[in-house]
């Protein structure tokens, strides 16, 4: 048997734990920290009023005065205190409902996997986006694997917006802003392509009314309010950490742990991972600066992710992966 110079540096790694497992099975990593990942990516407009920013310092975010007066703090996984993300805002001026996504370049990923972010969702205002001289504060952060093809994911509609047919991807606002009974926006949103899909077929882990609702007994639990700016239910302004989970052909979308919606018997099980950021409604949010998502320590994994009694099967299978990506 001929072992190539890596496979014999993974065997050796693998039996002799030179390398931590978890390091080594990483398939696409990015914390922007090196201010250079506006390389590692392809960017997608559906209009021309949107901004990414892949070196953004966040610590230097001070928010409009008497609202936004907290700093945003390093996120929650990265080493050493940085505070270097990818920062994008949509709608600031154009009025105009937009959407804009970031895909990775030249990756595909299949089999059992995982992609791993820390998010910072803000918003205009106080509790709920509101709030003197406050509006328009609804934008949403957008997420998902398996893409088959790049663009600028969205809802359909408007612009001619859309995804990838039979994509199934997720999103979710930082106040809450959306109503429970709209046909076309939720607080939590879980698509199928370009259609939203609701309760069941949504898969969301939440029951009752409003599923899909910030003001879900499920949410308010999940994201209590804790400090003063912070809307009970929802996500914004504060750091959580997002899983997006394949299984076989069964994806599911978590935060901070906790399960949000599983979509089984998904269409596509290969594809690439995308961020992205829109804002479904015309009006530009007052004031616009507050108005924007940040994403943080990247990572794609593969799953499941205690690998130690498959390590030794599992290292060759990595490199074989990583080559067909390279
Ligand atoms: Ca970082
Ligand atoms: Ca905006
Ligand atoms: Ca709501």
């Amino acid at each position: 048997m001929k072992l190539n110079k890596s496979l014999a540096f993974a065997l050796a790694s693998v039996m002799g734990a030179i390398v931590p497992l978890t390091a080594q099975a990483q398939l696409f990593s990015d914390n922007f920290d090196g201010g250079t990942s506006a390389s590692n990516w392809n960017t997608y407009l559906s209009a021309a009023d949107g901004q990414f920013n892949f070196a953004y310092d966040y610590s230097t975010y001070n928010g409009t005065a008497g609202v936004n007066t907290i700093p945003i703090p390093t996120a929650p996984r990265s080493t050493g205190g940085t505070t270097i993300g990818l920062r994008m805002a949509i709608n600031d001026t154009a009025a105009a409902r937009q959407t804009m996504s970031a895909f990775p370049k030249l990756q595909s990923f299949s089999g059992n996997y995982k992609l791993r972010f820390d998010m910072w969702v803000n918003y205009p205002g106080t509790a709920g986006g509101t709030g003197t001289g406050v509006a328009g504060s609804t934008e949403t952060a957008a997420f998902g694997i398996n893409m088959p093809s790049e663009q600028a994911v969205g809802a359909t509609g408007a612009s001619g917006q859309s995804a990838p047919a039979n994509s199934v991807w997720f999103a979710v606002n930082g106040e809450g802003g959306a109503s429970a009974t709209s046909t076309t926006l939720r607080d939590y949103n879980s698509f199928l392509g370009g259609t939203l899909q609701f309760g069941d077929a949504g898969g969301f882990a939440a029951t009752g009314t409003g599923r899909e609702d910030h003001a879900n007994a499920y949410y308010q639990t999940l994201f209590p309010q804790n400090i003063s700016y912070q809307t009970a239910g929802a996500p914004g302004k504060q750091w959580v950490t997002v899983d997006i989970e394949q299984i076989g052909s069964t994806t599911t979308w978590s935060m901070n742990g906790t399960l949000i919606a599983t979509r089984t018997g998904t269409p596509i099980t290969a594809g690439n991972v995308f961020l992205g950021y829109f804002d479904h409604f015309n009006g530009v949010s007052t004031p616009a600066v507050d108005s924007f998502v940040i994403y943080d320590n990247v990572e794609v994994v593969p799953e499941p992710a205690s690998m130690s009694a498959l390590a030794l099967g599992f290292g060759a299978l990595f490199l074989k992966r990583r080559r067909r990506n390279a």
